[in-house]
């Protein structure tokens, strides 16, 4: 049983700078939380999504503070953890890009699931284990090759990327350290999930930037890989809740969090056109196969082998029936209301590179 002092709500997250980084801040702020991230150090400025929640902390008290970091370190980590001594770790770092697992395996798993390891170890070394809860960011991409649909909790896993296999070891030390040491440490399950704030290089956020570029005039064509691929994506903002729910439980679990809906790659960037008022014609098959505007007759998609992987993860979609029941969870935006808010928000920034003298096409 993990006796929490009451009063003390500090939280520490690793991968603050992320999608999920600058939601769950702003949501734990919200709850009264003191939140202190971990970033890592760049050669230009990589707080963009947090910038809006940062005071200066020679201000004085301030309830947000960044700590450079790294997963691959672990005299860094431990040292942090000493000094904040967090009631609750949401591990949200990650080399997170599947394909780029693919191109740098041997980090991937260093920062992916030894890194875990690292932090388990620090709570141990440190003696927190009866006052520190742990979240990992686990994944649907756990699931892969496709075993059983829609895939829960008891789903067997088949990674299948190196991505997925560093995740699969994340997963299992969470539930060992738990088992072995009393641990309040908890994996969420977490289905794909979108913003406006998503990263640039994953197919929802390339598509709908690229569709806000190519309506404004800042680009063409967008060139894509495997259009039949189908996932289950929700909202970002509706997953962070539930992460700190799972961290609220009576007794620490797995939670599966999905929406119970799946659409293809396909699906979505005929949805997208839609928004700017496009429909798109399919043409062609395989490597050949284009997307055409059907008024204008321009070619706007085309699909590039180069964004094939080498091995795919071709279905998911996932139950979270337990996370509704335990934890009253469930996901509040639909995929439409999703890929709207996307295309504004990236119609919004194209608008605004035009305004600033931005060359056309
Ligand atoms: P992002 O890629 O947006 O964010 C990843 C974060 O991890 C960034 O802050 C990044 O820093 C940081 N990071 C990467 N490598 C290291 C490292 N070696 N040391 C310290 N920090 C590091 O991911 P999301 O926010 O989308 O996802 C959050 C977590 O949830 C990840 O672990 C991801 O694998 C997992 N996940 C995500 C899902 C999704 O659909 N979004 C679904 C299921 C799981 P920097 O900004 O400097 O790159
Ligand atoms: P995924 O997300 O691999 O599911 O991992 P991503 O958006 O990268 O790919 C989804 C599907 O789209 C296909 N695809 C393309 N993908 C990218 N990135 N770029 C393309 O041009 C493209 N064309 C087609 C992919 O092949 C794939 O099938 C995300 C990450 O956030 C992980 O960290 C997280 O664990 C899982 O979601 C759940």
């Amino acid at each position: 049983m993990i006796v929490q002092d009451s009063k003390r709500r500090v939280a520490l997250i690793t991968g603050v700078t992320g999608q999920d980084g600058a939601y769950l801040s702003e949501y734990l702020l919200g709850l009264g939380y003191t939140v202190h991230g971990i970033k890592r150090r760049a050669s230009s400025f990589n707080t963009s999504r947090i910038d809006h929640l940062y005071k200066d902390p020679h201000a004085g008290d301030v309830p947000f503070l960044l700590h450079y970091g790294d997963m691959t370190d672990s005299t860094n980590l431990i040292r942090l953890m000493q000094q904040i001594r967090p009631t609750e770790i949401y591990n949200l770092a990650a080399q997170s890009h599947v394909g780029v697992s693919f191109e740098s395996p041997e980090y991937t798993a260093n920062a992916d699931a030894i890194g875990v390891l690292r932090l388990l170890e620090a709570i141990r070394i440190l003696g927190m284990e009866k006052e520190t809860r742990f979240y990992q960011a686990s994944t649907s991409e756990l699931y892969g090759l496709v075993q059983e649909v829609p895939q829960k909790e008891s789903t067997p896993f088949y990674p299948r990327s190196p991505y997925g296999v560093a995740k699969l070891y994340g997963y299992w030390i969470t539930v060992n350290y738990r088992e072995a040491y009393g641990m309040f440490a908890s994996n969420g399950i977490l289905f794909n999930h979108e913003s406006p704030i998503r990263g640039e290089t994953f197919v929802t956020r390339k598509i709908t930037r690229s569709v806000a570029r190519i309506e404004t005039g800042l680009e063409e064509i967008i060139y894509l890989g495997n259009l039949e691929a189908k996932r289950d994506w929700g909202h970002a903002r509706d997953y962070v809740e539930g992460m700190h729910r799972i961290l609220q439980a009576d007794k620490p679990d797995d939670f599966v969090l999905a929406t119970g809906e799946t659409r293809s790659v396909r699906e979505f960037v005929e949805l997208a056109f839609a928004e700017v008022a496009r429909s798109i014609e399919w043409r062609g098959k395989g490597v050949d196969e284009i997307g055409v505007d059907q008024k204008s007759g321009k070619t706007l998609v085309r699909v590039d082998p180069l964004y094939f992987r080498p091995t795919e993860v071709d279905l998911l979609i996932g139950d979270a029936s337990k996370a509704r029941e335990r934890l009253g969870w469930t996901p509040k935006t639909s995929f439409a209301e999703l890929v709207k808010e996307m295309v504004s928000g990236d119609l919004e920034i194209a608008r605004r590179e035009v305004a600033n003298g931005q060359h056309r096409v």
